[in-house]
């Protein structure tokens, strides 16, 4: 029998619900980039709720402090003093708003024929929010396969280039593996073609700049065609979501898709998809960044990519398959055929033993994100031994 609809809603029980979500603070979460913020971030979070960036007549500190946050941001990839950028949702919004722009800019600049679709480059390895910007802003998506070593093919990307291609996406730090995309080549293909670069640095923005190797990257405005870079706050930078930056390069990006709002004191200008914005996580990442500085997250960041390659080596001693050696705190692993259960057995078991892990691209992921320690990775390895030696 269908219950009445009062019935479903009384015998609804929130705390019930509560119980069956995952907590962060068990360092046994590894199927996601967002992590426990540390405690003082969270309380300063809380107590700015309801700022709203979308209102800058009556919030002008906030309005401030995320210009700040872009700043902090910006000295990390050499952000010209002419960059501009924004403190958005996440990695997502931050994705479909440059690419808004860059669609903007070079709709007017190109005078492409309306009767072909404009192309947009990426590498397959791309995130989804690249495939949600194309279908959103009508852009024939060009996807390129990877190499060995799950980076942008140069050669095929440099084929696929055709008098309808807007720009090219680059990645440092992908989704499956964590891996980086040539860019200095991506560049030069850039500049040789004319094309707007946008790199998609949501997680590996807040752990390249912090590497020992960092320079052999080069995730820099140096690269002069580089328009664009998303980094978000809510991954590795340590705030609670929703928190994702965009840098620009310089103001003609924001201007090619500003809006002005009339009817609120000011006439401020809005840049964004959305209209009411939270000012929390940049008030708690400028909060972040005054406690721990550069080196506190150098720290943690240097501890996690260990424990990762710690992982890594044990995993391999085992006998299990690591396609690409982890570079940052992604870890890819496949489970060889010696090793009879399946991959997609071992990722259930892991998760019925409380360790979350994710199937992407054919390998198992692991993100070692802070609130995971040498000691639960240890405990972890236990977990492992006892279901390959059933
Ligand atoms: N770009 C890259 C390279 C990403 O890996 C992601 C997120 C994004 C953009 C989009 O960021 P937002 O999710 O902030 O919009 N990739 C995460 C992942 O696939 C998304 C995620 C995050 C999934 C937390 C689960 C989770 O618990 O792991």
């Amino acid at each position: 029998m269908v219950q009445p609809q009062s019935a479903i809603v009384k015998n609804f029980s929130l705390q019930s619900e509560l119980t069956k979500d995952h907590s962060y603070t068990n360092g046994q979460i590894l199927s996601s980039m967002n992590c426990q913020a540390e405690e003082s971030a969270r309380n300063v979070f809380i107590d700015n709720l309801e700022s709203n960036l979308g209102d800058p007549a009556l919030f002008p500190g906030t309005v401030n402090i995320e210009a700040h946050v872009v700043r902090i941001l910006g000295q990390l990839f050499d952000l010209p003093e002419t960059g501009t950028g924004l403190v958005l949702t996440g990695g997502s919004e931050a994705n479909i708003t440059a690419l808004w722009a860059i669609r903007n800019n070079m709709k007017k600049e190109l005078d492409l024929p309306t009767s072909k679709p404009m192309e947009l480059i990426a590498p397959e390895s791309a995130h989804i929010s690249i495939d949600k910007a194309a279908d959103l802003l009508d852009l024939k998506l060009i996807s390129i396969p990877v190499t060995d070593s799950y980076q942008l093919d140069i050669k095929k990307a440099e084929e696929a280039i055709s008098s309808q291609t807007i720009g090219i996406v680059g990645v440092a730090g992908t989704t499956a593996f964590g891996t980086i995309d040539p860019l200095n080549e991506v560049n030069e293909l850039c500049l040789e073609n004319n094309l707007p670069l946008h790199i998609d640095a949501a997680f590996g923005g807040m752990v390249f700049p912090f590497l020992a190797n960092s320079e052999d990257y080069n995730l820099s405005f140096k690269l002069k065609s580089l328009v664009s870079l998303t980094v978000d706050i809510h991954k590795m930078g340590r705030v609670s979501i929703p928190g994702g930056g965009l840098l620009w390069r310089d103001i003609s990006y924001s201007k090619a898709i500003e809006f002005t709002l009339p009817y609120l004191a000011g006439k401020p200008r809005q840049n964004t998809l959305t209209g009411t914005r939270s000012g929390a996580s940049s008030i708690a990442f400028a909060h972040l960044w005054e406690k721990k500085g550069r080196i506190g997250f150098q720290n943690e960041v240097n501890r996690c990519v260990h424990n990762t390659k710690l992982l890594a080596d044990e995993l391999k001693s085992r006998g299990f398959l690591i396609p690409i050696d982890p570079i940052i705190n992604i870890l890819g692993v496949q489970i060889p055929k010696s090793l009879i259960i399946s991959q997609v057995e071992f990722h259930q078991t892991l998760w019925e033993y409380g360790w979350t892990t994710s199937l992407v691209n054919g390998s198992l992921r692991f993100v070692i994100m802070p609130a995971t320690t040498r000691d639960h990775l240890i405990n972890l390895l236990k977990i492992i031994d006892q279901i390959i030696s059933k």
